[in-house]
């Protein structure tokens, strides 16, 4: 099949990228987004997120012309629905998203066209949820539109190289569905495509996911171990990893970001009674910023008051997103703890933590603390020298939750080191 217009609907961390990077090659995109707010930015040119890379090729699309962005999908040869499936609090899938994708779709499908649906979804979603909705315009699925689902599997950071280098699962309905997404995949892609059906590919999604959550968990507790037996955690993984088939995983404050903390959910909700390990794992996850309070609280005996500066708040290092992130649920501990807490995210100066002062610079994050908590391994926390530090700030205790820094040279400036899942 080929495809010379598509529409994609929902232009974020996935549709944005996707969307520019067809119309750098060659094809006419419609870029779609219920929210005023981003068709505007987008319209006069602004990238309304942080993707190395991104802002190149969103302008490059733009300049084209191949780029058009707009409130309502448009007529097209095929359309990709990449908006976000988040969870309600009870931990199930919000859908709604989805279901408003592919109804805004229904005026606009036409005999011929290809649907793929690449938003994280519970098993089944493509047939038993956007499938019935699309049928809604009279055409029959299989016969009259192909229907595929295709998840995207990059690593925010590095979406851009991802997008095009990554091997690529495409799921239809039936196999011609499959084939009409490798056609147009196939356009950038330049990974293995792989052709299966739609629910084996959106369980292979969540099964990636999931694989990586429960390997964090495992990791997370083995730091809890460590602490307990007076072990270094990291050169014991260190040490385990150089078996050949050991590759034990980092442990950290916690998991988050769009991903990995919300995926598993989606197989316990589906499948409540043949899930306990990966129940179980979330929750090891989801309680590991509790844990990391309690090392801040031991490193806090020493302070003279309870003054906090926590550096770092998003999901994961040099990255803005903070969705679901585990350093913003250890400031917000801290601070209903009754510590009075600073933060400092250098990708998102403007993130509210309840409770916390929201500082711009490193300078008035710790100018006055008694204790400095590392939360996120950015680069520019990595770098920093201790000697530098120690002339900025009162503190003189640091906590290293992600083993950035070198606990000896941050002794030798004169602080007391607490680390993550060192119990020596
Ligand atoms: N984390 C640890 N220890 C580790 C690795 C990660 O605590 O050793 C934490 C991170 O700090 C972060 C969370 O886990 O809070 C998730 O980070 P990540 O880098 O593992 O993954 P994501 O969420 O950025 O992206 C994942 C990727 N999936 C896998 O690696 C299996 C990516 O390929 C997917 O496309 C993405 O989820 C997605 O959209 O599903």
């Amino acid at each position: 099949m080929r495809f010379s217009s598509i529409c994609v609907i929902g232009l974020g961390y996935i549709g944005l990228p996707t969307a520019s990077t067809f119309a750098t090659h060659g094809i006419r995109v419609f870029g779609v987004d219920s929210n005023p707010a981003v068709i505007k930015s987008l319209q006069n040119g602004q990238v309304h997120i942080y993707e190395p890379g991104l802002n190149e090729v969103v302008s490059q699309a733009l300049t084209s012309g191949n780029l058009k962005i707009s409130a309502k999908p448009e007529v097209a040869d095929a359309f990709i629905i990449a908006v976000p499936t988040p969870f309600y609090d009870d931990k199930k899938a919000d859908m709604r998203f989805v279901t408003s994708a592919a109804e805004s779709i229904v005026p606009v499908l036409r005999e011929g066209n290809l649907v793929v649906l690449e938003s994280t979804s519970p098993p089944l979603t493509t047939r038993d949820l956007v499938l019935p909705i699309l049928e809604k315009s009279g055409l029959k699925a299989g016969r009259d539109f192909k229907l595929a689902y295709s998840p995207e599997r990059v690593l925010p950071g590095q979406i851009m190289r991802e997008l095009v280098e990554n091997a690529r699962v495409i799921g239809g309905i039936d196999a011609a569905s499959a084939e009409a997404g490798r056609d147009l995949y196939a356009t950038f892609v330049r990974g293995e495509i792989v052709l299966t059906d739609s629910t084996t590919s959106e369980m292979v999604k969540l099964m990636e996911n999931t694989y990586r959550d429960i390997n964090i968990a495992i990791a997370n507790e083995f730091s809890r171990l460590a602490d307990r037996f007076g072990v270094d955690v990291w050169e014991a993984i260190q040490i385990a990893n150089r078996h050949p088939r050991v590759k034990i995983l980092n442990p950290g404050p916690g998991v988050g970001g769009h991903c990995i903390s919300v995926d598993p959910w989606f197989f316990v909700e589906a499948a409540p009674d043949i899930t306990p390990l990966i129940l179980t794992a979330r929750k090891v996850n989801d309680g590991q910023p509790r844990f990391v309070v309690k090392l801040v609280e031991k490193a806090m005996l020493q302070a003279k008051s309870k003054k906090i500066a926590c550096l770092g708040l998003a999901f994961k290092p040099d990255v803005d997103d903070l969705r679901e992130s585990p350093a913003v649920d250890v400031a917000r501990l801290l601070a209903e703890a009754g510590s009075e807490v600073t933060v400092l995210e250098p990708f998102n100066t403007n993130f509210e933590v309840k409770g916390a002062h929201n500082c711009a610079t490193l300078e008035e994050a710790i100018k006055d603390a008694q204790v400095i908590v590392l939360l996120v391994n950015h680069s520019q926390f990595r770098n920093i020298d201790p000697a530098a530090l120690a002339k900025l700030t009162a503190a003189r205790t640091v906590v290293d939750t992600v083993n950035a820094w070198n606990a000896n040279a941050f002794s030798a400036a004169g602080f007391k080191v607490f680390r993550l899942g060192v119990g020596k």
